[in-house]
C-alpha cells in the first residue's frame, strides 16, 4: 500500500479536519462517482471521440474490467503507471481504471521523449507504461522497449493500438467480477501530476481524491458547468488545466460530456463545436489569438460554445479585448497551477475585470499572500511574490524533501515563482516571475534542465539559457552558448540538433541560439540572467 505521509507532506490533521468540516472534501473518490453517475444516467454519453460514443455505463463498465484485468497482473494500490496517451477516449478508460485500483496515474505528455520518461519511470519506480503505438508521427513503441530494458521495475508496457512486441490494451480487461481489489480511501494520492518546474528535473505533485475533487466541484461552479455541458479538450488531455480547470475530469464529474479534440487548430477543433455542439472549453494564449482570428470568418457555427477559458501564460489585454466579439462566447482567464490554487474570472464579472485580471481563487479556504523577498506582506495592490495554502494546493512534492524545504514555507504556503497584484475587488493579476522558467506559450521550461543538457555538448564549456518576448507565444527560447577554448566554432543548428538527439520533448529545443565569450555576471558573480534577456534583440537564426 501506499504511504503518502512518508512519499510527500500532506495537510496537519487539524487543518484536514476543518476542510472536511466546511464540506470540502466529502469523502468521494474517482472511481466512486464514476459508479455513481453510471448508475444514475447509463445512458447518457460520457465521452466522445470522433465516431465514437462512450456512455457513462460503458465507460465506468470498461474502466472497471480494465481495472480487473490490471490487478490481474499485478498492478495494486500506492503503484506507479506512467500513462502517456493523446486525445483518445482509452485515456479516461485507463486513469479510472487505474483510480479504481488506488494506482497512481503518472501523467506524462504525448510530446515527452526518452529522456522524460525514462526519469519518470526511473524516479516512481513505474510498474506499467501506456503509450499509443504512433502519435504524431512518432512511434511510442521502440522508446517503450528501451526504457523498460533498462529498468528492471517496469514490469509491463500496454498499447492503444497495434501493440507490436508489447501488450495491446484490449488483452488486459477480464469480467468485473473478478475485481476484488479493495478501493483507495478518499484521502489517499489519486494521481502524479507533473509540474513545469524550475530545477533540473521536473519534479511530481501528488493529488489526493478529496482534494482534486473539491477543486473540480468548485471549478464546475464558477465555470458554469452542468450535466448539459459539452466541453472540448483541445490541450493535451493529461495537464492539468483541461483536466480539471474545469476540464474533462469537471465535466464528467457533472454528468456532462466531453470532446476530445486531435488537434488544437481551428481548421480541426471548429467544425467539431458545430457538430458536437461543444459549450466549453480551455485553451492556451497563443491559441486563442488564432482562434479569435479565424473566428470571424469561419463557416462553421460556434454559437454553441458559452464560456472559452483562457489560462496557462498571460493573456494580453488587447487579446483578451477580441475574444467575445469575434467567437461570440464570454471569456474567462484563469491562472491555475498543477500544484494546486486556480483563480477564475467571475462569469458575471463586469467586461473590464475579464479583460484586466487572471482572476481570484475558487475557495475562501485559499489562502493568499503577496510578500517581498523577505516573505513580509507587501502594501495592498503593491506587486509580491505569490504564497498560497489551502484546501487543494499540496504540502509538498512528491519524494523531493530537500526541494520541499525551499518551495514551501515552515507554515506550508507554497512559494508559486510568481508575482502578481491583488485589486481591490480581490481579483489578482500576474506582473511577472521570480522562478527560473520559461513560459513558451503556456508550455514551461526549466533552464537548468536544458543547460544540463546543452552542458553534455563536448565543445561547450557554459551555458545560460534565457526567455526573449515573442509576439506570438509571448515568450520564447535563446541559448547563450560560450564555446571551450580552441574548440572549431558550432553553428546554432549543432546545438539544436544535440538537444533533439538527447530525446526530449521538442519543445525544450532552444528556439534560438548565441554565441558568446561572457555571461554578464551579477554584484556577486552570478550568471545575471536579467542582464541577458535585456541584451537579447533578435539574433539571427
Ligand atoms: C499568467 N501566468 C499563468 C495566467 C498559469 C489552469 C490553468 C493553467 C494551469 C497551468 C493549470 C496563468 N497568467 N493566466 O494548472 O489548472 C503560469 C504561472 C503558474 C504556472 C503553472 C490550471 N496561468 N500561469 O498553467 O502547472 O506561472 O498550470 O505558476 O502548467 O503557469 O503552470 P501549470
Amino acid at each position: 500500500p501506499a504511504r503518502p505521509e512518508r512519499d510527500a507532506p500532506t495537510w496537519p490533521e487539524e487543518t484536514a479536519a476543518r476542510y472536511r468540516a466546511a464540506g470540502h472534501w466529502r469523502g468521494e473518490t474517482f472511481a466512486g462517482w464514476l459508479a455513481e453517475r453510471a448508475g444514475a444516467h447509463p445512458a447518457r454519453t460520457a465521452v466522445t471521440d470522433g465516431d465514437r460514443h462512450w456512455t457513462y455505463a460503458e465507460l465506468h463498465t470498461r474502466a472497471t474490467e480494465l481495472a480487473a484485468g490490471l490487478a490481474a497482473r499485478g498492478i495494486t494500490r500506492g503503484d506507479r503507471v506512467v500513462v502517456q496517451l493523446p486525445n483518445v477516449a482509452e485515456f479516461f478508460e485507463v486513469v479510472f481504471a487505474l483510480f479504481r485500483l488506488g494506482a497512481l496515474p503518472v501523467f506524462a505528455l504525448p510530446a515527452h521523449r526518452e529522456t522524460e520518461i525514462h526519469y519518470f519511470c526511473e524516479f516512481t519506480e513505474a510498474v506499467a507504461y501506456v503509450i499509443p503505438d504512433r502519435h504524431a508521427g512518432y512511434d511510442h513503441r521502440a522508446l517503450a522497449t528501451k526504457v523498460r530494458d533498462a529498468l528492471p521495475t517496469l514490469r509491463e508496457v500496454f498499447v492503444v493500438g497495434d501493440p507490436g512486441e508489447h501488450t495491446a490494451l484490449t488483452e488486459v480487461p477480464l469480467p468485473a467480477a473478478e475485481l476484488t481489489a479493495p478501493e483507495p480511501a478518499p484521502s489517499d494520492l489519486a494521481f502524479l501530476q507533473l509540474s513545469g518546474g524550475s530545477t533540473g528535473v521536473p519534479k511530481l505533485i501528488p493529488r489526493t481524491h478529496d482534494d482534486y475533487i473539491y477543486s473540480l466541484r468548485g471549478s464546475n461552479e464558477l465555470c458554469g458547468v452542468t450535466a448539459d455541458s459539452v466541453y472540448l479538450v483541445v490541450l493535451p488531455a493529461a495537464h492539468n488545466f483541461p483536466l480539471s480547470s474545469p476540464g474533462s475530469l469537471g465535466v464528467l464529474y457533472a454528468g456532462g460530456r466531453v470532446v476530445l479534440c486531435p488537434q488544437p487548430d481551428p481548421e480541426t477543433a471548429f467544425p467539431i463545436i458545430e457538430r458536437e455542439k461543444v459549450t466549453i472549453t480551455g485553451i492556451v494564449p497563443p491559441l486563442a489569438l488564432v482562434w479569435t482570428e479565424a473566428g470571424p470568418t469561419t463557416p462553421h457555427d460556434l454559437s454553441s460554445l458559452d464560456v472559452l477559458l483562457v489560462g496557462g501564460a498571460k493573456f494580453s489585454e488587447s487579446a483578451a479585448r477580441r475574444v467575445a466579439p469575434a467567437l461570440g462566447c464570454t471569456l474567462q482567464q484563469v491562472f491555475g497551477m498543477a500544484e494546486g490554487l486556480v483563480n477564475y474570472t467571475r462569469l458575471d464579472d463586469d467586461p473590464e475585470t475579464i479583460v484586466t485580471t487572471q482572476g481570484r481563487p475558487i475557495s475562501a479556504d485559499d489562502e493568499i499572500r503577496i510578500v517581498d523577498d523577505n516573505d513580509e506582506d507587501v502594501p495592498e495592490g503593491e506587486n509580491g511574490h505569490l504564497l498560497t495554502r489551502g484546501p487543494y494546493t499540496i504540502r509538498g512534492y512528491w519524494r523531493a524533501p530537500e526541494h520541499n524545504a525551499r518551495s514551501f514555507t515552515a507554515d506550508g504556503f507554497y512559494r508559486t515563482g510568481d508575482i502578481v497584484r491583488r485589486t481591490p475587488t480581490g481579483h489578482l493579476v500576474v506582473e511577472g516571475r521570480a522562478k527560473d522558467q520559461i513560459n513558451r506559450g503556456g508550455e514551461k521550461i526549466a533552464p537548468e534542465e536544458i543547460e544540463n543538457i546543452i552542458l553534455g555538448h563536448p565543445a561547450v564549456h557554459d551555458v545560460s539559457l534565457v526567455a526573449v518576448p515573442d509576439e506570438y507565444l509571448g515568450e520564447r527560447t535563446l541559448a547563450y552558448v560560450i564555446l571551450r577554448a580552441g574548440a572549431e566554432p558550432l553553428k546554432s543548428m549543432a546545438i539544436k540538433k544535440f538537444v533533439r538527439e538527447k530525446g526530449l520533448a521538442a519543445y525544450k529545443v532552444p528556439d534560438l541560439v548565441e554565441f558568446v565569450t561572457a555571461f554578464p555576471q551579477t554584484g556577486i558573480g552570478k550568471i545575471s540572467k536579467k542582464d541577458q534577456r535585456s541584451i537579447a534583440t533578435t539574433p539571427q537564426n
